[in-house]
This record gives structure tokens, sequence and C-alpha cells, in this order.
């Protein structure tokens, strides 16, 4: 049986596009014949039990263009609502097949009613703007720092401190869960409890991601931990704690932003040869319902060309058959000289986070916080960051110590 058919014109299906590299002696054509197989109802022989009713249901290869293969999956090989079946399909078994030498999912097209039985986020873009009451400017956050060691009393006087120097969002770093030196059940409360403070002296509304992170069941008790605090955001994993993992916390409906980080994603992103693609996993986590995600920077440390994350922060901010949309999140060594390049190219509708580029100030993290607040304010009011600087101090340090 044949998985090719170049006339095909999807219409309600699940399209993917990949890129294929077949294997020494094969040709795009053959090795995209097996992945269409493997990927939907086939496997590497014809089967006695395959029925014509099982042969309608396979996927079809419909364009061919170079390395550049589009195959259109019928709806029923999938189970509505359920991200880790869809991956298992689509981005399951081929990546170590032996026909290619290597294969990236590029993209994924899911069509309406795939797209209907997913939840999407409960609190979007739009919503994270109205809790925290900020309009018009991106929302700046920090990265406790050092990453791991510090302890709940430390993380409390440290948000007391960058909160009320004025920053806006806080969050703990990906690997910070719930160690003998700061336990979970110790740190939010506390941070918490400064973030109540901050409204009733200041009149702002902050925001704590916390690091839910854990096996779902803890996942699920530490979200709520959060929740009978007063705390509107939990922050998870997404790669590490999977579809699954995050599925479960946004069915319950708490009604709390999710802060998606995506540690680990490129181990299969990262190679432009093989894996999936980051758009492909942006798609999945706003079906899944993150609030924001972690997108890329372009310009800080961590790889992610230009073109794709533009691409990936559109793709968040779109319409996409009514779901709400979601935040990019741009972190990974930033500091204030890099801010006027990210916001030019990716626009002011983001969460910026400051890790390195806010507790490395040397005027300390007050003056860490006044810096990047600068420097986002020098762009919006269209002056040049330089120019900006020569009037305040604390950006002109910030200049001085990360060119
Ligand atoms: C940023 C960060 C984030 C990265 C991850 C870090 O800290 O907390 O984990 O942003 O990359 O530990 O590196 P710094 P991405 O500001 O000190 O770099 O957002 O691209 O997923
Ligand atoms: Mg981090």
């Amino acid at each position: 049986m044949s998985y090719i058919d170049l006339y095909y014109r999807p219409d309600k299906d699940l399209v993917c596009e990949f890129y294929v590299e077949p294997a020494k002696g094969l040709s795009v054509k053959e090795a995209a014949e097996h992945l269409a197989g493997e990927s939907s109802v086939g496997t590497w022989t014809e089967v006695q039990t395959s029925t014509p009713r099982i042969r309608k249901m396979a996927a079809k290869v419909f364009s061919i263009k170079g390395n550049q293969v589009k195959i259109a999956y019928p709806q029923e090989l999938f189970e509505p609502g359920n991200m880790p079946q869809i991956m298992s399909s689509i981005a399951g078994n081929i990546f170590g097949m032996k026909v290619v030498e290597n294969l990236r999912l590029l993209d994924i097209d899911f069509p309406k009613d795939i797209v209907k039985s997913f939840k999407g986020p409960e609190i979007g873009l739009e919503d994270l703007r109205k809790i925290t009451g900020i309009k018009g400017r991106p929302i700046l956050g920090t990265i406790y720092k050092p990453k791991l060691g510090l302890n709940p009393w430390e993380m409390e006087e440290l948000a007391y401190r960058v909160y009320s120097a004025g920053l806006d969002y806080t969050k703990d770093d990906e690997n910070l869960c719930s160690m003998s030196f700061n336990k979970f059940e110790d740190r939010v409360p506390r941070i918490l409890g400064v973030a109540d403070k901050i409204k009733s002296e200041q009149g702002r509304t902050v925001i704590y991601a916390a690091n839910i992170t854990a096996p779902a069941h803890e996942m699920l008790k530490r979200a709520q931990l959060v929740k009978d605090h007063g705390g509107k955001c939990i922050m998870i994993d997404i790669m590490t704690a999977g579809w699954s993992g995050l599925q479960y916390i946004r069915e319950q409906n708490l009604g709390m932003i999710i802060h998606a980080h995506r540690a680990m994603h490129a181990a299969f992103t990262r190679n432009p040869k093989h894996g999936i693609s980051m758009l492909a996993i942006a798609k999945a986590a706003r079906l899944c319902g993150v609030t924001a995600l972690h997108a890329g920077t372009v310009v800080g440390k961590m790889e992610g060309p230009k073109e794709e994350v533009v691409q990936i922060d559109s793709f968040l901010k779109s319409d996409f058959y009514g779901m709400k949309k979601v935040m990019p999140i741009a972190s990974g060594g930033l500091h204030p000289m890099l801010v006027p390049d990210l916001l030019k190219i990716l626009g002011t509708d983001m969460v910026i986070t400051f890790g390195g580029g806010l507790w490395g100030h040397p005027g300390g993290p007050e003056s860490g916080v006044r810096a990047i607040r600068q420097s986002a304010d020098a762009f919006m009011q269209k002056i040049p960051i330089q120019e900006y600087a020569k009037s305040h101090k604390e950006l002109a340090e910030a200049l001085k110590t990360w060119k």
C-alpha cells in the first residue's frame, strides 16, 4: 500500500511539515513513505490484519519539495485533547527509524476540531495584562540568583528589595523546586507575603512564579498551596514535567497564570536537521494551556534564530480559532544594553526576565531593577539608550558593566 498521494489536498487533516534526509541509497519519497506509515497505521511490512477501512485512515504524503515533506493525517488518528497521544504519533518512533539520516518536525498545522478539543490558556496574555495592570510596556522581572542555594529567608528579603524598587515579576529558577535548603512550603508563603506587602504599600499587584515542577500529584499540591496563600502564578518546566503534567494542572481550572519554562527543549529543538522545532512545541504548549512561554530572545545567551523566534512570538499572539493568546517570555543572558534591540525585534508585548543582568549590577539589586526599568523607558520614549543613560546613573553603570 502506498502512503504517497501528491494530488491529495488536505481538508480537515492535521498537517505536519518535515525536513527529511533519507538514509544512503533511499530517495526522500521512499523515506517519506515509511515515515507516513509508521506515524499513522503502518509498520515495516504489510500485515494481514489491515482492512480497507483501516487503509482509509492512513496518513498521506501530499507534498515533496526537495527535503521538505508534508504529510496529512486524518483526524480520527488522534484522541481529542490528548497531547501525549498526538506526539506519540507525529513525533514518536519516526525519529529513530533507520530509513532517515535526519528528520525534523518543522511545523504542525492543527485543524479546528483538534484545537477545540484542547482547553488552551485559562489565563491568557490579556488577562496577565489585566492582573498586573501594566499596559503599553513590557512586564519586567527577574529570576532569583544564584539559581540554587538561597534559602527562603534570603529570598524573602531579596523579593522585598526588588519589588519595592519597582520590579513587576519574579520567578524561581527552573531547577529550584523543594530542596533541603529551600523547601517549597517555606519559600512560597514568604514571597507571597512580600507580594501582599507591596500591594498594601504601593497598590501594585506583583507576580511571583513559584516553580511547582514535580511528579503530577505533587505539582497539584504545590499549586494549591500557592493558591491558598493568594498567589496568582505557578511555573512549570513543561518539557521535563511533560505534556501530561501540564495538561493535568491546566485541567484543574485553578484560575492561575501558568508560566512555562522550556528547559530541555534544546535537546530536540537545536539541531536544525533533526528533532522538533520550537514553533511546533509552542503550538502544543498553547493548546495545553500555558499563559506565558519562554520563546527566545535572539540577543541573549541562548541559541535561537531570529526568524524562528519572531515566528513563535507572532504565533503566540495570533488568532488560533478563538483560543486565548500566550505571552512570550524573553529570558537568558539579558541585560539593559540588550533591551532596545530585543524590543525592536519582538515588540513590547512580553515578559522580560533578567537574572545575571539584575543581580550582577554593581550597585546592588535595587540599582539593577532601576537600570532595567530605565532601559525599557528609554525605548518606550524613543530615546537612544546611551543618551538616556546620561541622566540615569543606574543605567549608565549597567552599560559600563555589560557592553
Ligand atoms: C535566565 C535563566 C533561564 C533561561 C532559559 C537561566 O537567567 O533563568 O533559565 O532564560 O532559556 O537560568 O539562564 P539569566 P530560555 O538572565 O541569568 O541568563 O528562556 O531561552 O528558555
Ligand atoms: Mg533559569
